[in-house]
C-alpha cells in the first residue's frame, strides 16, 4: 500500500517537475545550485502530499481501502544521507527553495548505505552501529537518469597543460522531485551514482579469468558512493573521501555548464549571471578548480578571464569554528589524485600571497600588526607535510562567506578567518540558519497546528511565520491554553507509547519532558546534561518521602549518534543508559525521575520527539555551536529551552524575551580566561560538581567511567582539563534547572511561556533565510511556473 500510494503521489508530482523545468529553460533565470555532501531528508510521503494540499484526501482514500494514513508513511524508510545538523539544513533549504518558486537546484550523492542505525546493548547500555541499507526496498521517490551522466577522472599526470587521467569513473544521476508547499514548482534533487566506466573494463582479462584486475574499475565505483564520510585515518580513505568529494564537484559543475549551454548561453564572461553555487562547508570546495580547469582547458579561456568568472559565481557556507572540523587535505595526495588541480591551487595561492603582499604594503601596516601576521605566516610554512587548506580556498575564491547565525558570523569575522576578513571585508556575511515550518511544525504536529490555525485566524502562518505573532495576544487567554495543553498532552501520548515500543520503558506522561537531542559531541555537553540528572537523582535519594513527593516529575530523553571512532562520545551513551537502567528501576523514585535513551535518532525520531516536548537542552560551551537549528524545531513546537549564549540561542532568546529561556553559563568572551584559569590550577570547582562525580565514582551505575570524569579534570592520566568547561558551567547550570522546576509547578505561567515560543519563532523559518540568499549571495529571482491551461 506504501508503494502505490507512493507512486500515486510521485504521478502527481511529475508534472509539476516537468513545467517546472521546462518553464525555467525557457525562461532561462539565473539559476542557484546547492551543493552538499549531505541531505537528510527524511520521509518524502507525508511532506509531499502536505506540500500539494492533499493530505486529506489521501487520508480519505487510504481510510476507505482499510489503512490509515500514519500506518502507510511509517512504513517509508528515512532517507539519512547526512550527519547532523549541516545536512537537515541542506533539506530545509530545499523545502523553502521550492516553496519560494525560485529557480535553485540541490546536488549530492547517492550513497548506497546512510548513516549507520544505532541500536543499544541492553547489557551494557554500549552504541551498536549496523549499515543503515536504505535502498533495499527501492526508493519510489528517484527517477534515475542513465543518459544524463558524466566521465569523472583521477590520478594520472598533467601532459602539455592539459590532464591525462589515470583511471575515470561516471557519474550517473538520480533526481529526486521536491514539490514547493501550495505552488505548482516543484525543484529538483539531483544525487550521483558512481558507476564503472566501460572503456576501463578488462573483458580480456576477465575472460582470462583475472576478476580482480577487469573488476578494479567496478570496485572503485562501488566504494565512491558506498558510505557517507568514510574513516579518514589511512591514507586510502583519505583518498577515498577527496574521491568523493570530487566526484560531486566535477560532475555537478559539468551538469551546470551543460545545462547554462542547452539554455543558449555562450558568453562565459557572463557564467555568473547565469549560475550561483554554494559550497555548503569545505566539502565542496573543489567545484573552484574544477570550474577553473574547465573553464581553461575545455573551454579555452585564459587564466584571468576564468578566475574572473570563478571568484564571481562561487560562494562557501562556513558551518563551523571547530578547529578539528576545518578540513585541510595533504598537499601530496592532493597532488597524486587530482594533478591538475593542485597545479591550479598552487597558482591560486601564489597570486592571493602575491596580491595579500601587495595590500599589506600599501597600507604600510601597522606595526604590531604585521608582526603577528608575520609570525602566523611561519607557523603556516612550517607546517609539515604540506597540507591544501579547504576553507582558505573557499575564502579567496567565494564571492560571498557566510556564517549560520550572528554571534557565529562574528566569531569567523574576528577569528576563525580574520586574515581574510581584513582583505576582504565585504565577502563576509551572516545567514542566521532556518528549519521549514512544513515538516517541522504543520505536518509533525497537527495537533498543535489545528489549534494555531483557530487562533491565527488563518494558515497562512505556515509560509508567513510572522502570523504567529497573533497567538501572543492570546498567551493567557484560559481557552487557548487548555487547547494548547491539550495538544501537547496529545503528542507526549504518542511519544510515551514510541517509547515503550522501543525501549519498553514506561514513562509517566504528567511530568515535564526534558529532552537533549543531537549528535553526540563533547562540546554539545550532552556529559553536563547527565551529570546534572546523577546530582538530581542523588538530592532525591536523600530525601524524606514528604520531600520528594514536591519534587517536579521530569523524563529526561536523550537521542543521538555518537561517530564510530569517537571513543569519549560512546563513552557519554553508555553513561546515559547506565544511569537509566538504575534510576528507571529504584523504587524510591518512582515515576519522578526518568532517565531515557532512544536509540536511532533520525529525521522520524525526530518528528516524534519534538512536538512532545517541554523543555530542552542546548547547552554547548559558548563560542562552539555554530548555529544549532533543532533549537529553532523546539522553540517552534512551544517548547521552552534550556540553553548558553551560543549559536542562535542568542537570537532565539532575544524573540522570546528573557523570561522565557533559561539562560545559564560563561559567555564565549569568558571561555578562553576560563580555560587559563584551569590551566593555571586555579580553577575550584562547586562542590555539588566534585560530590556527582564521587557519586559516580562510588560505583552506584555500575562501571566507574574513569575516562570520561578524568577528562573533566587536571591534565593528568586520563585527564584534558575539561576543555568544554563543563565543571566551570556546572553550578550555574543547577541553578538554571532549579528555575526550570519553579516555572514548571505554575502550569498557566508555562503555558503562557510555551504560547510566546511558538508565537515568536517566525524568525526561524527557512523561507527567510533562502530569500536572504537568494537576494543577497545568489541574485536570483523567483520563477513561478504557471497553471496548465
Ligand atoms: N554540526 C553546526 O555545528 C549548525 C549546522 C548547520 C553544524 C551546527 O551548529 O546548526 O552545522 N556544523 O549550519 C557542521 O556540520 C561541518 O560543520 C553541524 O551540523
Amino acid at each position: 500500500m506504501y508503494q502505490a500510494t507512493a507512486q500515486s503521489v510521485r504521478e502527481g508530482l511529475v508534472e509539476r517537475w516537468n513545467d517546472t523545468y521546462a518553464h525555467f529553460h525557457k525562461e532561462n533565470p539565473k539559476q542557484a545550485y546547492y551543493l552538499s555532501m549531505e541531505y537528510l531528508q527524511g520521509r518524502a510521503l507525508t511532506n509531499a502530499i502536505g506540500n500539494m494540499g492533499l493530505t486529506g484526501e489521501y487520508s480519505e482514500a487510504l481510510r476507505s481501502l482499510g489503512y490509515t494514513l500514519e500506518d502507510v508513511m511509517s512504513v517509508e524508510r528515512n532517507a539519512g544521507l547526512g550527519n547532523g545538523g549541516l545536512g537537515r539544513l541542506a533539506s530545509c533549504f530545499l523545502d523553502s527553495i521550492a516553496t519560494l518558486d525560485l529557480p535553485a537546484w540541490g546536488y549530492g550523492l547517492r550513497y548506497k548505505y546512510g548513516l549507520f542505525k544505532q541500536g543499544v546493548d541492553k547489557a551494557t547500555g554500549e552504541q551498536l552501529e549496523y549499515a543503515d541499507d536504505w535502498l533495499e526496498v527501492g526508493n519510489p521517490w528517484e527517477v534515475a537518469r542513465p543518459q544524463v551522466s558524466y566521465p569523472i577522472s583521477f590520478y594520472g599526470k598533467v601532459v602539455n597543460g592539459k590532464w591525462a587521467p589515470g583511471k575515470q569513473v561516471r557519474a550517473v544521476a538520480y533526481d529526486s522531485p521536491i514539490p514547493g508547499y501550495k505552488t505548482r514548482n516543484c525543484i529538483s534533487l539531483r544525487m550521483w551514482d558512481a558507476q564503472p566506466s566501460a572503456v576501463e573494463f578488462d573483458l580480456a582479462a576477465f575472460n582470462a579469468s583475472d576478476y580482480e584486475t577487469s573488476m578494479g574499475p567496478t570496485n572503485l565505483a562501488s566504494m565512491l558512493c558506498a558510505v557517507l564520510y568514510p574513516g579518514d585515518g589511512t591514507r586510502e580513505g583519505k583518498a577515498l573521501r577527496l574521491s568523493q568529494q570530487y566526484m560531486l564537484c566535477s560532475a555537478s559543475v559539468q551538469d551546470i555548464l551543460a545545462r547554462w549551454k542547452e539554455r543558449g548561453n555562450s558568453d562565459w564572461s557572463k557564467l555568473h549571471e547565469k549560475v550561483a553555487i554554494q559550497m555548503n562547508d569545505t566539502h565542496p570546495t573543489l567545484a573552484a578548480p574544477e570550474l577553473m580547469r574547465i573553464l581553461m582547458d575545455d573551454e579555452g579561456l585564459s587564466w584571468d578571464d576564468a578566475w574572473a568568472v570563478t571568484k564571481k559565481t562561487v560562494a562557501y557556507t562556513n558551518h563551523t569554528v571547530m578547529p578539528e572540523a576545518l578540513e585541510k587535505w595533504p598537499l601530496d595526495l592532493v597532488e597524486e589524485l587530482l594533478p591538475r588541480h593542485m597545479e591550479i591551487i598552487k597558482r591560486i595561492d601564489e597570486e592571493f600571497i602575491a596580491s595579500a603582499a601587495k595590500a599589506k604594503a600599501a597600507k604600510a601596516a601597522k606595526k604590531d600588526d604585521k608582526k603577528k601576521d608575520d609570525k602566523k605566516k611561519k607557523e603556516s610554512e612550517e607546517e609539515k607535510p604540506a597540507m591544501v587548506r579547504m576553507a582558505n580556498l573557499c575564502c579567496i575564491s567565494g564571492m560571498a562567506i557566510n556564517g549560520v547565525a550572528a554571534i557565529h558570523s562574528e566569531i569567523v569575522k574576528d577569528f576563525t578567518f580574520n586574515d581574510f576578513y581584513k582583505l576582504f571585508p565585504e565577502k563576509f556575511q551572516n545567514k542566521t540558519n532556518g528549519v521549514t515550518p512544513r515538516r517541522w511544525l504543520a505536518f509533525c504536529n497537527p495537533q498543535l497546528s489545528a489549534v494555531i490555525t483557530k487562533w491565527v485566524g488563518n494558515d497562512k502562518w505556515v509560509t508567513d511565520t510572522d502570523e504567529l505573532r497573533k497567538l501572543a495576544e492570546h498567551a493567557t487567554n484560559p481557552e487557548l491554553q487548555a487547547e494548547w495543553k491539550a495538544a501537547k498532552l496529545a503528542r507526549k501520548k504518542i511519544c510515551k507509547d514510541y517509547i515503550k515500543k522501543v525501549t519498553d520503558i514506561d514513562v509517566p506522561i504528567d511530568s515535564m519532558f526534558d529532552i537533549q537531542v543531537k549528535r553526540i559531541h563533547e562540546y554539545k555537553r550532552q556529559f553536563l546534561n547527565i551529570l546534572g540528572i546523577i546530582y538530581r537523582y542523588k538530592q532525591m535519594k536523600a530525601m524524606t518521602p514528604e520531600e520528594r513527593a514536591k519534587c517536579v516529575p521530569r523524563v529526561c530523553i536523550f537521542g543521538g549518534k555518537a561517530y564510530a571512532t569517537y571513543t569519549q562520545a560512546k563513552r557519554i551513551v553508555r553513561l546515559i543508559n547506565n544511569v537509566g537502567s538504575v534510576v528507571n528501576n529504584d523504587p524510591e523514585i518512582g515515576d519522578l525521575l526518568k532517565v531515557v535513551f532512544v536509540p536511532d535518532y533520525n529525521v522520524s525520531l525526530a518528528e516524534t520527539l519534538i512536538p512532545a516536548s517541554e523543555l530542552s537542552q542546548h547547552i554547548s560551551t559558548a563560542g562552539t555551536e555554530a548555529s544549532g537549528t533543532s533549537n529553532m524545531k523546539f522553540q517552534m513546537n512551544g517548547c521552552l529551552i534550556i540553553g548558553t549564549l551560543d549559536g542562535a540561542n542568542v537570537e532565539i532568546r532575544e524573540c522570546v524575551g528573557d523570561d522565557n529561556f533559561f539562560l545559564f553559563g560563561i559567555t564565549d568572551p569568558e571561555v578562553e580566561p576560563a580555560r587559563a584559569e584551569r590551566a593555571a590550577g586555579k580553577f575550584v570547582p562547586d562542590a555539588r560538581f566534585t560530590e556527582t562525580l564521587e557519586y559516580v565514582r562510588s560505583g552506584v551505575f555500575g562501571d566507574k567511567f574513569e575516562e570520561l570524569l578524568g577528562s573533566l579534570e587536571g591534565n593528568e592520566g586520563f585527564g584534558r582539563g575539561d576543555y568544554f568547561l563543563v565543571g566551570k558551567d556546572f553550578a550555574s547550570y543547577l541553578e538554571a534547572q532549579e528555575r526550570v522546576d519553579v516555572a514548571y509547578a505554575d502550569s498557566m505561567g508555562w503555558t503562557e511561556s510555551s504560547i510566546i515560543s511558538t508565537a515568536f519563532s517566525g524568525k526561524f523559518n527557512s523561507d527567510r533565510t533562502i530569500d536572504q540568499y537568494a537576494k543577497e549571495i545568489w541574485g536570483i529571482k523567483p520563477c513561478t511556473v504557471p497553471e496548465r491551461k
